[in-house]
C-alpha cells in the first residue's frame, strides 16, 4: 500500500510540473494518478491550459515530468508518449526513453490496439482497414523521412519509434498522414512580431492554422494557403463583390432545386473556400511562399503505425494584406488571432509547432 501512496505522490509531483507548479487539488491528481496507473481515461484539463501565462514551458519534456525530461532530443517524439495528452479513446502503455527505439528489445511491450469510429466507417479519407490492402505506392503515402518500415506482420513502423499504442487511432491513413502548416507574420506594434495562430478546437492550444493534405490540393504549399483559408479566414471582410455574386448566384440556382438549408449552408462554404483560397493565392507573398520544414510531427495522435508528417510554408505580410487584416475562425478552429510572438507563447503551441516555428529566423532570435 505505501508503495501505492509513494506512487501517487509521483504522479502528483509530475501534474504540478506540468502544470506550471499550481496547486491542482486532490480530485485533479487522483484523476491524473488513475489514467496514468490503469490507463482510465479522463479529461484532467480544460481548454486553454497551454496559454503560458509566466516563464515556463509545459511542452518541453523537462516540463512533463515524465521519462523524457532530461533527454536531448526526445522532444521530437514525446507529446505522442504523453498518456495525459493523449486524445480520449488512446490507452498509451508507458514507453521509457531507451525503449523508444523498435531496435531496442522491449519484451513486455503490449499496447492496446485503438481505431476511432470515425476511421473504421471508411470516410473517403481514409484507408481500407488493413495495412496489406494499403496502394504503398501512391504519392500519400510516401514519407518525407524516406523509407518505411513494416513489421514482420506487415504494420507500418512510426519512424521515430514506439508511441505506447497500436493502430491508427483518429488517423485516416496507416502510415505518414500529410498535413501542410502556413506560417504568416507581420510586423507588429513598436517593434514586436506577430505570429496569425489558430485555438484549437479539439484541445483549446494555440496552433498554426494547418490542416491534412487533401488529394485535390495542387501541392503541399497550396494546402497550406487552403488550410489558412478555411481555418482563420472566415470574416466576411474577405469577400470582395465578386466573391458575393458567385456566392449569391449558387444560392439562387441551390434553393430553385430545392436543396435544403443543410446542403445550401454546405456548398456555399465549399465555394467561398474554394474563392477566397484563390484569391489569397494570388495576393503578394502567397505565389512562391518559403519552405521552412518538411518531416514528422510530434503529434498527441500519433501511434506505432501512424504519425502525421507536415510541410510548413512563411510568408511575411508587408504592409496590409486585405484577407489577413481580420483573422475569424472557421472550419473546426475555435478562434483566430494575430498574437505577438514571445518565448512564451511559441513554446505553449501545438505539438512540434514551436520547433517549426523557430525555423524562421526572426522567432529562432527572439526565443534565444
Ligand atoms: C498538426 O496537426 C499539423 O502540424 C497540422 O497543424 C495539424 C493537422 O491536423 P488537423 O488540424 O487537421 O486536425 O500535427
Amino acid at each position: 500500500m505505501s508503495g501505492i501512496v509513494e506512487r501517487y505522490k509521483g504522479f502528483v509531483e509530475a501534474y504540478r510540473q506540468r502544470h506550471d507548479n499550481c496547486n491542482p487539488g486532490f480530485f485533479k491528481c487522483a484523476k491524473y494518478a488513475l489514467k496514468a496507473f490503469f490507463g482510465y481515461s479522463v479529461k484532467v484539463h480544460d481548454a486553454g491550459k497551454h496559454i503560458i501565462k509566466g516563464p515556463g514551458n509545459s511542452n518541453t519534456p523537462a516540463a512533463k515530468g515524465l521519462d523524457s525530461r532530461m533527454v536531448a532530443g526526445m522532444n521530437e517524439h514525446s507529446v505522442c508518449r504523453d498518456p495525459i495528452e493523449a486524445p480520449e479513446g488512446y490507452h498509451r502503455v508507458g514507453v521509457p526513453d531507451d525503449k523508444v527505439s523498435w531496435n531496442s528489445p522491449f519484451e513486455d511491450y503490449k499496447p492496446s490496439e485503438y481505431n476511432a469510429v470515425s476511421v473504421l466507417r471508411q470516410p473517403v479519407w481514409a484507408d481500407p482497414l488493413k495495412p496489406k490492402d494499403v496502394n504503398w505506392k501512391d504519392k500519400a503515402h510516401q514519407s518525407h523521412l524516406g523509407e518505411i518500415k513494416f513489421d514482420q506482420t506487415g504494420m507500418p513502423l512510426n519512424p521515430k519509434g514506439r508511441t505506447g499504442t497500436e493502430g491508427r487511432g483518429q488517423l485516416g491513413k496507416w502510415g505518414p498522414n500529410h498535413a501542410a502548416d502556413p506560417i504568416i507574420t507581420r510586423d507588429g506594434p513598436d517593434g514586436s512580431y506577430e505570429l496569425l495562430l489558430i485555438k484549437r478546437g479539439d484541445n483549446g492550444q494555440w496552433a498554426l492554422p494547418g490542416g491534412m493534405v487533401d488529394p485535390t490540393d495542387e501541392s503541399f504549399s497550396a494546402a497550406a494557403i487552403r488550410e489558412l483559408a478555411e481555418e482563420a479566414l472566415n470574416s466576411p471582410e474577405v469577400l470582395d463583390d465578386d466573391i458575393k455574386s458567385q456566392l449569391a448566384s449558387l444560392e439562387d440556382q441551390l434553393k430553385r432545386k430545392g436543396k435544403t438549408d443543410k446542403e445550401i449552408e454546405t456548398r456555399i462554404t465549399g465555394l467561398r473556400n474554394k474563392l477566397v483560397f484563390e484569391k489569397l493565392k494570388d495576393s503578394p507573398g502567397f505565389q512562391q511562399p518559403e519552405e521552412v520544414y518538411k518531416g514528422y510531427v510530434d503529434d498527441r495522435r500519433n501511434t506505432d503505425n501512424a504519425w502525421i508528417e507536415t510541410a510548413a510554408y512563411h510568408t511575411h505580410i508587408e504592409g496590409s494584406n486585405p484577407y489577413l487584416n481580420k483573422p475569424e475562425a472557421g472550419d473546426d478552429a475555435e478562434h483566430a488571432q494575430w498574437v505577438e510572438v514571445t518565448p512564451e507563447l511559441v513554446n505553449s503551441l501545438y505539438a512540434s509547432h514551436p520547433d517549426i516555428v523557430k525555423n524562421v529566423p526572426r522567432i529562432k532570435e527572439i526565443c534565444a
